[in-house]
């Protein structure tokens, strides 16, 4: 049974140790030392009026009083100023004496206030008790405002119940107080031009400010300036008024929102389409958001929604064509032969339009999103950080993000709360979300008291400071108010704010659902409720704005355009998921949205390019810097500037000699010997594809530096304090500009972010990276929800990088393994047809198939080259790629320029090349693998002098599968047995992906024998010596020869 509870009005005086902590936190830090305050609470200690509260209220004054005296009422002047001088407890106040013949004046001004109040005591505890009251109004008035337009709200703040206005005895006053005038601390603004106040009005201001409609949450914030500018847009007297102008657009905004919902209502009656009814004001509360963001230089809004009223934001706030809304709700239309497409209520828009009231050109995109509630917040919010960072918008003045909640899902998720904790981090800052809550007070048949802990649902928002504004939403004018002052909040201080719409759901969670069964009593309640429009409507009447038959009017005009829009609609014959693009890519692809071809250049280099790119990875391109193991770097520049060639001296490590000028002298020796490691590779890829202008962003934990200190893309001053270098950004005069950024502690939050990031733009190679492999899980949503499926169901492609640590080496069942099973498990190609082999171009016709594509690389070369072909290539497709651990450091794992030079590829697969393959009619056995195994293979084999026996080939790239090139190592083999080799359990890695894939290239003409470990429930022992052992019992199944003998 639904709780229903009045508002029980709660406002109290903030205990001692609250007043303390919500004081100093809200002080500005420069006025103001630890010593200040202790020298001036000492002396003051024994005031007799000082005790609990007023010793804060005291404080306060003091420090107003510290950063101007004339802030002060002049008897607070006076004390202060005796304090300091050394006046003794208890003398300050009542012997006001003269400091200076200079200050005789000030103490006569203040003297008629004095002698006018025979009990100076009783003045102060006065004061004292209006500035608490003010304080409690300001700190708590949002607990007795009238938020809940039905009235049951069931938010229990735990107070004891005293209201203000009928209890004004709990902070030491009475009656006889309400008519004395007070005068009012900077604090506060009901005043206006007023100083002073009648208790009675300074009550019934605060009222009008903090206890109707609107409730406002933000004393918390830790910024004394932040705090006055809500107080001022909240506080002054006549902030809330609107012209007649303003009053009809938000009417005419009104009608079209309740009356697109009447329509789909009478037209589709049973289909569903998540109302917005009860929250109508919805669309002009985002409308009024944009707006206002307009007015402030915005052109470009990128919003994010759940599914409620998602259909009337795209109509009427994005301005998709009604006739493509709703053919939509046409089951017979058949869909283009685009992808697999998404129900209507997911899909995203993209459209530019002017805007009406500023008569500026305006940009809104509407993020698609899967049904999981809250996933495409940290989406938006990286789309929106890369749309500004090409646009040159580092304020984010230009572009901003909207974030749409529903209350459930806003407190309930824990991506929310991730997403909250990339607001202010310098990588990932959009400078200020506007979040608006469609707070209907119930999330599918479940009520918030057994939703959340918290008394809002948007607590989660208090984390970072971002103010938040609840109102009832059946008070249009008071949204509309809220919302500008959202927006100019945003645009003001560039941080997060709240919009808490407290409204209600007409109909059940989607219009076949009966909400009678589970919330009877608040049904009851919605039934008699009369609709937001129908009541706003009549007040505009009755104030003479609009009259009845204008009314009508408005309203007919908008039926008539839903009418001429279904008729068009009819006229569709095919559905066109395109249509629904959040993120086009202008002059990508051709005009048809084709690849402007079916081929990739080479993904090689010139000597000369992965020779300069070395030298910078290896050096220190700044003067006067100072790396860890060197003094000074310098030398180190002006070596590398000046000659092409490596002196002896380049790179010799300094005043140290084991760490990074180590590592980097290493590198500066690989690079002579026309070598790279894993890192180098890496810098070869990505500085050679900034210098062809394609921006690079790289984020994830730690990925500076690189979990396994192998990266060092920032170099860090030993002597300066945040004095950082980023070589990769010194390569070339006019390069893309290089991202690297070490993330929060959130996958799903971070990977969510860099994929929306990833779809701004084709011409960035983004990339996540986790810090193992295995943390993807936590990100899963966003790989199960947007990397697999996005393109199949938005059309919409993307060129995501996950760099997932990978490997068995003894590390226990966590860090081991990055589930490569999981992601093959997820690739749409078939294991049972073998697709033609003879088509051109059959490796990237593969490839523009597939969802995304899996890699394993076992050399660096060949990593290099994949990171480059994912740019190089016409379309674009998520990049899985396993990346190693031990082989970063391997001597073995190392590959010449040579392999890297102009004309080379990336090798989807990498054949035997040795003694087997000279004589392949004598093999005995062709092993297949993957990764870094293929070096425990290797080693085995020359231990065991099989060389000959035994041929090894490496699959790099597992999906798309290789079908062309295994079927070459098979015919090449006609009397080998084939195996798969894998260090993974067998339930687990490549074995299920690779086995029916190898067996369709043969066309089922021998057996896959299998040499692994058993099937495990977890990923790895924790036991280091069983993990030696199965390793070598692996090995041994590999190189015996009999071992499926009595199998066959
Ligand atoms: C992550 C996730 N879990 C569960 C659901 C199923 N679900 C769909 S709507 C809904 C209730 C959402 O309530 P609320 O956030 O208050 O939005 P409302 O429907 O009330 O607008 C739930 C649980 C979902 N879509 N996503
Ligand atoms: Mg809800």
């Amino acid at each position: 049974m639904f709780h229903l509870r009045t508002c029980a009005a709660k406002l109290r005086p903030l205990t001692a140790s609250q007043t303390v902590k919500t004081f100093s936190q809200n002080r500005p830090a420069a006025a103001r030392t630890l010593g200040q305050i202790r020298c001036f609470t000492a002396p003051v200690a024994a005031e007799p009026f000082l005790s609990g509260t007023s010793s804060n209220y005291v404080e306060e004054m003091y420090y107003a009083w510290l950063e101007n005296p004339k802030s002060v009422h002049k008897s607070w002047d006076i004390f202060f100023r005796n304090t300091n001088a050394g006046a003794l407890p208890g003398t300050a106040y009542q012997s006001p004496l003269p400091l200076s013949p200079g200050s005789l004046s000030a103490v006569a001004q203040a003297q008629p206030l004095v002698d006018a109040q025979p009990n100076v005591d009783k003045l102060v505890e006065d004061h004292l008790a209006v500035q608490s009251l003010i304080r409690a109004y300001q700190v708590r008035g949002h607990h007795i405002a009238k938020l809940d337009p039905l009235g049951i709200s069931c938010v229990n703040f735990d107070d004891a119940p005293v209201t203000v206005s009928s209890n004004v005895g709990f902070y030491g006053l009475d009656e006889s107080d309400l008519d004395k005038v007070f005068h009012l601390p900077t604090t506060t603004f009901i005043g206006g031009q007023e100083s002073a106040l009648p208790l009675r009005e300074i009550i019934r201001r605060l009222e009008m400010a903090y206890c109707r409609h609107i409730g406002v949450e933000f004393m918390f914030i830790n910024d004394l300036e932040q705090c006055q500018w809500i107080r001022q847009k909240f506080e002054t007297p006549g902030v809330m008024q609107f012209t007649s102008e303003e009053k009809r657009t938000l009417l005419a905004r009104l009608v079209r929102s309740t009356r697109f919902e009447d329509f789909l209502q009478r037209k589709w009656s049973s289909e569903k389409r998540f109302g917005l009814e009860g929250c109508e004001v919805l669309i002009p509360a985002l409308k009024t958001i944009i707006d206002k963001s307009s007015e402030n230089g915005v052109d470009y809004v990128i919003m994010g929604m759940p599914h409620r009223g998602r259909l009337n934001v795209l109509a009427n706030v994005i301005r998709k064509e009604l006739e493509q809304i709703f053919c939509q709700f046409d089951s017979k239309l058949e869909a283009a032969d685009e992808g697999s497409g998404d129900v209507k209520y997911h899909l995203g828009m993209y459209h530019r339009r002017i805007n009406r009231v500023t008569d500026r050109n305006i940009t809104l995109s509407l993020v698609a999103n899967p049904s999981h509630l809250e996933a495409a917040d940290p989406v938006v919010m990286g789309k929106t950080k890369a749309e500004q960072f090409y646009c040159g918008d580092t304020e984010g003045k230009k572009v901003m993000s909207i974030l749409l909640h529903g209350d459930a899902a806003f407190a309930g998720q824990g991506i929310v709360y991730e997403t909250f904790h990339l607001s202010d981090l310098p990588s990932y800052t959009t400078h200020g979300t506007v979040h608006v809550v469609v707070n209907n007070q119930i999330g599918f048949t479940t009520d918030p008291r057994m939703a959340r802990s918290s008394p809002y649902p948007t607590d989660v928002a208090r984390v970072v400071n971002a103010p938040i504004f609840h109102v009832n939403s059946d008070d249009p004018e008071a949204v509309m108010y809220v919302c500008k002052v959202a927006a100019e909040w945003r645009s003001t201080f560039h941080k997060d704010v709240v919009v808490d719409l407290v409204c209600y759901r007409r109909n059940g969670h989607n219009e076949m659902d009966e909400p009678m069964f589970t919330q009877p009593l608040m049904y009851k309640q919605i039934r008699k409720q009369k609709p937001v429009l129908q009541k706003y409507a009549e007040l505009l009447v009755s104030q003479g704005v609009v009259n009845q038959p204008e009314y009508e009017e408005e309203i007919s005009k908008y039926d008539k355009i839903c009418e001429e829009a279904f008729t068009r609609s009819k006229d569709e014959k095919i559905l066109h998921i395109k249509h629904w693009l959040d993120s086009p890519w202008p002059g990508f692809f051709t005009l048809d949205g084709q690849p402007r071809s079916m081929t990739c250049p080479s993904t090689g280099l010139t000597e000369d390019i992965l020779a300069h790119i070395g030298n910078v990875a290896s050096s220190v391109p700044v003067e006067n810097f100072t790396i860890h193991g060197g003094e000074d770097a310098t030398d180190l520049w002006r070596c590398w500037a000046t000659s092409v060639d490596f002196s002896p001296a380049w790179g010799r490590p300094r005043g140290g000699g084991q760490g990074l000028s180590r590592i980097l002298k290493t590198r500066g020796e690989l690079v002579k010997n026309r070598t790279v490691d894993w890192a180098l590779a890496e810098y070869m890829a990505f500085g050679s594809l900034l210098k062809e202008g394609i921006h690079i962003r790289l984020s994830g934990q730690d990925v500076e530096r690189g979990t396994f200190s192998h990266r060092h893309h920032v170099l860090h001053d030993q002597n300066v304090d945040k004095k950082t270098c980023i070589p990769m950004n010194h390569l070339w005069p006019n390069q893309a500009p290089y991202t690297v950024c070490n993330s929060s502690l959130s996958e799903y939050g971070v990977l969510g972010f860099e994929l929306g990031f990833a779809m701004a733009s084709p011409n960035a190679l983004v990339l996540w990276e986790a810090q193992f492999g295995d943390f993807h899980n936590t990100a899963q949503c966003i790989i199960d929800q947007f990397i697999c499926p996005g393109q199949a169901k938005w059309v919409r492609q993307n060129g995501i990088v996950l760099l997932l640590p990978h490997g068995m080496e003894g590390m226990g069942p966590e860090h081991s393994s990055a589930r490569p099973e999981r992601f093959l498990q997820m690739c749409n190609d078939d294991p049972d047809v073998l697709p033609n082999l003879e088509e051109a171009n059959f490796d990237i016709n593969q490839l523009y198939d597939c969802n995304w594509v899996v890699v394993n690389c076992s050399t660096p070369g060949n990593f290099f080259h994949v990171l480059r072909r994912q740019i190089l290539l016409p379309f674009r497709k998520p990049l899985i790629i396993f990346t190693p651990k031990s082989l970063l450091r391997h001597p073995e794992a190392r590959t010449s320029f040579d392999e890297m030079l102009s004309g080379t590829h990336f090798q989807r697969v990498i054949p035997e090349d040795g003694l087997a393959a000279q004589n392949p009619e004598n093999v005995k056995r062709l092993l297949f693998c993957t990764g870094k195994v293929y070096y425990d293979l290797t080693r085995e084999r020359k231990a065991r002098g099989m060389a000959e026996q035994v041929a090894i080939t490496r699959i790099e790239q597992l999906s798309p599968f290789p079908f062309d090139l295994l079927l070459r190592e098979v015919q090449k083999y006609p009397n080998a047995e084939l195996g798969w080799c894998q260090e993974e359990h067998k339930n687990q890695g490549y074995y299920d992906y690779v086995k029916p894939r190898l067996r369709t290239t043969i066309n089922r003409a021998k057996p896959v024998w299998y040499a692994g470990r058993d099937p495990a429930a977890a990923p790895a022992t924790g036991n280091k010596k069983t993990h030696l052992t199965e390793l070598q019992r692996l090995l041994d199944t590999a190189f015996d020869l009999d071992a499926f003998k009595n199998f066959s």
